[in-house]
């Protein structure tokens, strides 16, 4: 079992032994099972892009689909294969579909391509009103089509996505995924599931079958009009191999008049891996980072810093010609990012005013305020500053929280340790006043100062004291930013350029 495991980063012996036609249970909200839906539902192609994928995932992701579709909706399913090694994936394959009772087309890349050209490829291909894409080791349960069918024809500027349930890569056993979660992204562009937030249920009036509107999405699942595609710029082509296209996506939908939601009442499973099984020609960093210079340099204006100032590497990155995404993106007149943020995505953890991006560093002891690996609850240090981003870089907000990604600095009493805990909002023990003549941090709570820790007291990391004027109280901040409104409602603009 566990040699079999490596070949797919997942347990390929329990899938081998589990019917590819299996029952799945109806993890659906009770509202969804009694939805009715318009005879008149566009039909869909389902394409599926695979690498060296198992047999077993591959054909109980077609045979889901094929069991769980209303016919008529089903167009065709197009399989293709990014130039696999498998000797299985060739004429086995051609022959087992070539029995199945919906039309099936394999599409050969003649050479490793990566999932974005290699979905473009299926995408040419396909004729149905809808492209309907899916990875190569989901299982769509029942009632999972209709109702993003439905989505997209009462607006065909709708881009849908499924829940996302689990299949445990362990045991394959099937999980519901949650209603209750949304896709986002961090400092460092990599997608995350964050909790829907309250100004999302509000405007749904509670009602959880209704979809929710997505700042971000996945990437793997999700249903598009097929006109729409075109029209919207199907992919960036540039990019290489695996990853960034989904937030590419997600913000070319919100800032040119789209949008993105996922649809509560579908429900698809996928095998989440913890590693990933095949190779990155030309190195995984390189090829990542690539694919999100690309769309940060196209999609993010200003806000491309905090990306770029957190992982200083990727800026030395050659990524191509993005002239012609450029020139896509001025065609279709979207709007700016800074938009997005205020619009679309509010509780992003990306601020959409601050003061100053970088390293925050102490006057007497020259040293910076470190978050030690971003984790929550943890205690923030203070060590000699290495100017390579990373655990240094924070931003002074707006809001006035000194934040770190979705972590802000917190301190509950005074001469308590300053920790790192999930922003809140609420002002309290993390509301932070930087004053620019004294160069201190007033936390405003306890009306002390953030204060290096003696290291002859036992304390390493910051605290906050008394305010005392004392250097260690003194902190520079690198990268100011003067953004209009912020400094109008704070400060004269001129005070915070050092
Ligand atoms: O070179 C490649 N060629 C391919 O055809 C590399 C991959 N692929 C295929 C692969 O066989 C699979 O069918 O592309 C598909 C996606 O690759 P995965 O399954 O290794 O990716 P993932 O599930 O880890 O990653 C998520 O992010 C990717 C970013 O590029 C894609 O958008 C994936 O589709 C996406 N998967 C999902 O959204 C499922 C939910 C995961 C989450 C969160
Ligand atoms: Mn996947």
């Amino acid at each position: 079992m566990k040699e079999l495991f490596k070949i797919n980063q997942f347990n390929l012996m329990a899938s081998d032994l589990i019917a590819l036609n299996r029952s799945l249970p109806d993890v659906r909200l009770e509202g969804c099972k009694t939805k009715t839906y318009p005879d008149d539902l566009p039909n869909t192609s389902i394409v599926i892009v695979f690498h060296n994928e198992a047999w077993s995932t591959l054909l109980r992701t077609v045979h889901s689909v094929i069991n769980r579709s209303p016919r008529r909706l089903l167009s065709e399913v197009i399989l293709v294969d990014d130039a696999s090694e498998r000797d299985f994936l060739k004429s086995s394959l051609e022959k087992y579909v070539k029995r199945l009772e919906v039309p099936i087309k394999i599409i050969r890349m003649e050479q490793r391509s990566g999932l974005i050209r290699a979905r473009l490829r299926g995408a040419k291909a396909s004729k149905g009103q809808v492209i309907t894409f899916l990875d190569a080791h989901c299982e769509c349960t029942l009632g999972w089509l209709e109702p993003l069918l439905a989505r997209i024809k009462e607006d065909r500027r709708t881009v849908v996505c499924p829940i996302i349930d689990v299949i445990s890569d362990d045991t394959f056993e099937y999980m519901a995924g949650s209603d209750m979660t949304y896709g986002g992204f961090n400092w460092k562009l990599n997608f995350r599931w964050y909790p829907v937030p309250q100004r999302e249920m509000d405007r749904r009036k509670g009602d959880r079958t209704l979809p929710v509107r997505t700042p971000t999405m996945a990437g793997g699942l999700f249903s598009i009009d097929r006109n729409y595609f075109e029209e919207i710029g199907t992919y960036d082509s540039g990019m290489d191999i695996w990853g960034g296209e989904n937030l590419e996506m997600s913000f070319r939908i919100w800032q040119c008049g789209g949008s993105l939601e996922i649809v509560t009442c579908s429900h698809v499973g996928h095998v989440f891996r913890k590693a990933t099984p095949y190779t990155f020609p030309g190195g995984t960093g390189h090829v990542i980072n690539k694919n999100n210079r690309r769309l940060a340099e196209v999609w993010m204006d200003e806000f491309k810093d905090f990306f770029y100032i957190i992982s200083p590497g990727v800026v030395k990155v050659d990524y191509g010609d993005v002239s012609v995404r450029k020139m896509l993106r001025g065609k279709l007149k979207c709007k700016p990012f800074s938009w997005y943020l205020e619009n679309i995505y509010p509780d992003s953890q990306i601020p959409r005013r601050y003061y100053s991006l970088g390293e925050i560093r102490n006057v007497e002891t020259n040293q910076c305020l470190d978050n030690m690996g971003r984790k929550e609850n943890e205690k923030v240090g203070i060590f000699n500053c290495h100017g390579m981003g990373g655990n240094q870089v924070f931003s002074y907000t707006a809001d006035k929280e000194i934040r770190t990604d979705d972590l802000c600095l917190d301190v509950s009493r005074l001469s308590g340790p300053v920790i790192m805990l999930k922003c809140h909002h609420m002002r309290g023990n993390q509301l932070w006043e930087y004053d620019s003549e004294t160069r201190t941090f007033l936390h405003v709570i306890t009306q002390s100062c953030l204060t290096v820790g003696k290291v002859e007291d036992g304390v390493h990391g910051p605290t906050v004291e008394f305010c005392n004027g004392s250097p260690l109280q003194k902190w520079t901040l690198r990268n100011y930013t003067r953004l209009e409104v912020f400094s109008n409602i704070f400060y004269s603009p001129t005070d915070y350029f050092l």
